[in-house]
């Protein structure tokens, strides 16, 4: 495995306001990117706005704003949810800045010299709002786009095209060479599937708006804004040459995350501009499924829309960091309600796991006063908690590695419940009235808080401020950010000697009512 990982979001339509589904990708890469991290790799983790289009330009030209200058005021919506939702981004890419001009007139240069990119004409039906256009076929009936299903217009311009049609073959080749390319295997089948219906080459330029990248040479034609788009992943790494050394460590990316609805652009446009350019595809491209609202589609007209900064206000970046990756497998649709948040949130969090903590540290602080014991090994009970922690590190590590969230946080939890039945067969509070006992007593809790180190130093890629706050009324130094699994994951990494506070609130319980 190489030390280096490069994990990456959609870049957000920079004028569209946040909600549960920008939240999403962003808190999933998050706790990808700290997964890594935690596992000493070398992390680079992206993410950021797409500012250009024929959607910016209609909204800046209404508000008398120079698109830029909209752009500007509106992309603070998207960067302030690095601190709300206790994002680690490396980066956050702008498409209207200088060094993503760069790189996109690089990339499109190349293929207009080698043919890939050539001038013709295009006819089409086109969607503003989805800046897609659909041929006559593709329309539902009255004219409507299939995506939005608002109507589309007849649209004839002179535009260049790239020559999609030539990849069909190689990109068949590189999704059967690379069986992970694309996950789940249900986008994957859905995508083997429109590329072996064929390939039409497709349209990428524009001389209907100005608010984008001009075709090199030609700067009555903007470039497409997926071509565009698509690009920043390379930007980022300082491509065509602004970094040297940063594109040959972190390219190509380990995984695009992405929602379902933008698989094609990543899976089949992205790896054939890429190989037109000499340059290798991805790795890999994984998409989430979405989310609806108490069993409704999510819109502003229905006002049902979710707000991570309020989530954030009144649950705490933790929490619903957590209920965003356990409650629904990772890939699969799911449904949001506060209710169903709530529930989780005090029953996994509170109860189990901040009982776990506390139950521990009260017992410590009213025995030892608060100093952890030395373990006397020989039991067991004992020996079969630390296997069974060996056991969910390795677990938690293969569910990571298939970005399978809810199965690596259940498998966390079953750590908890068994340093919890741990404590109520060792009965210390009986333990506790027997002198003889004292050093089986000082033993049984170290092993359990030893237990509540290791599910905080796991859970901390997703919970990352109630681990910080757990870590520290453990004992251990330093941050938990900076942790790794091969120094700390092992079972014994508790310091005996330390005197602990008798207690540590890292999940208030959520009252219905203030919710
Ligand atoms: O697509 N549930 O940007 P975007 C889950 N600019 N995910 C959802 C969702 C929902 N209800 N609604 C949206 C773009 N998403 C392009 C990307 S990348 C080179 C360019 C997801 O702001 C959606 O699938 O519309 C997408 O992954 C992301 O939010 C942002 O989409």
């Amino acid at each position: 495995m190489s030390d280096a990982f490069y994990i990456t979001t959609p870049i957000y339509y920079v004028n569209d306001v946040p909600h549960i589904g920008h939240a999403y990708t962003t808190v999933a890469a998050d706790a990808l990117a700290r997964y890594n991290r935690l596992k000493g790799r070398n992390v680079f983790f992206l993410t950021g706005t797409d500012e250009h289009g024929e959607k910016v330009q209609k909204s800046a030209a209404l508000q008398g704003l120079q698109p830029r200058e909209l752009a500007d005021r509106v992309v603070t919506r998207f960067q302030g949810l690095t601190p709300a939702l206790e994002i680690t981004n490396d980066d956050f890419i702008r498409t209207s800045e200088p060094r993503h001009y760069e790189a996109v007139t690089k990339l499109f240069e190349i293929s207009l010299a080698n043919g890939d990119i050539y001038l013709g004409a295009y006819e089409g039906w086109y969607c503003t709002p989805c800046e897609s256009y659909w041929t006559e076929l593709q329309l539902l009936d009255g004219g409507l786009c299939p995506d939005c299903r608002r109507p589309a217009e007849k649209r004839s311009e002179p535009s260049y095209f790239f020559r999609l049609s030539k990849y069909q073959q190689p990109l068949l080749d590189f999704y059967k060479a690379n069986p992970k390319f694309i996950r789940p295997d249900a986008r994957r089948n859905e995508i083997v599937s429109f590329v072996e219906g064929g390939l039409n080459d497709l349209s990428v330029s524009r001389t209907s708006l100005s608010w984008g990248i001009p075709v090199p040479g030609d700067p009555a034609h903007v470039i497409y804004v997926w071509y565009d788009a698509l690009t920043n992943y390379l930007t980022a790494l300082g491509y065509p040459d602004a970094n040297p050394g940063r594109v040959d460590t972190f390219w190509p990316a380990d995984i695009h995350l992405v929602g379902k609805d933008i698989v094609k652009f990543h899976c089949v446009f992205w790896p054939a501009f890429l190989m037109s350019a000499g340059i290798a595809p991805p790795r890999s491209v994984f998409a989430h499924g979405w989310w609806t609202v108490e069993g409704q589609k999510m819109s502003k007209s229905l006002g049902n829309v979710v707000d991570p900064y309020e989530m954030v206000r009144t649950f705490g970046a933790d929490a619903f960091r957590y209920f965003l990756l356990r409650e629904v497998p990772f890939g699969k649709d799911g449904d949001f309600s506060r209710n169903s948040m709530i529930h989780r949130i005090n029953a996994d969090l509170s109860n189990a796991f901040g009982n776990l903590l506390n139950r521990t540290l009260g017992l410590l602080g009213k025995n030892f006063g608060g100093v952890v014991q030395q373990p006397v090994p020989g039991d067991p009970l004992d020996a079969a908690l630390a296997a069974r922690a060996a056991s969910v590190v390795d677990a938690v590590d293969a569910h990571m590695n298939e970005l399978e969230f809810s199965r690596a946080l259940e498998s966390v939890w079953e750590l908890v419940d068994a340093a919890n039945k741990y404590i109520d067969t060792t009965e210390p509070w009986k333990l506790a009235k027997d002198p003889a006992a004292t050093a089986r007593l000082g033993t049984v809790l170290y092993n359990a808080l030893e237990a509540a180190r290791i599910c905080v130093l796991l859970t901390s890629p997703v919970i990352p401020s109630a681990a910080q706050k757990m870590w520290a009324a453990l004992g251990c130094d330093g941050f938990v950010a900076s942790a790794t699994l091969s120094a700390s994951g092992g079972w014994g990494g508790l310091k005996s000697g330390v005197t602990l506070e008798k207690s540590a609130i890292a999940f208030p319980r959520i009252e219905e009512e203030k919710a």
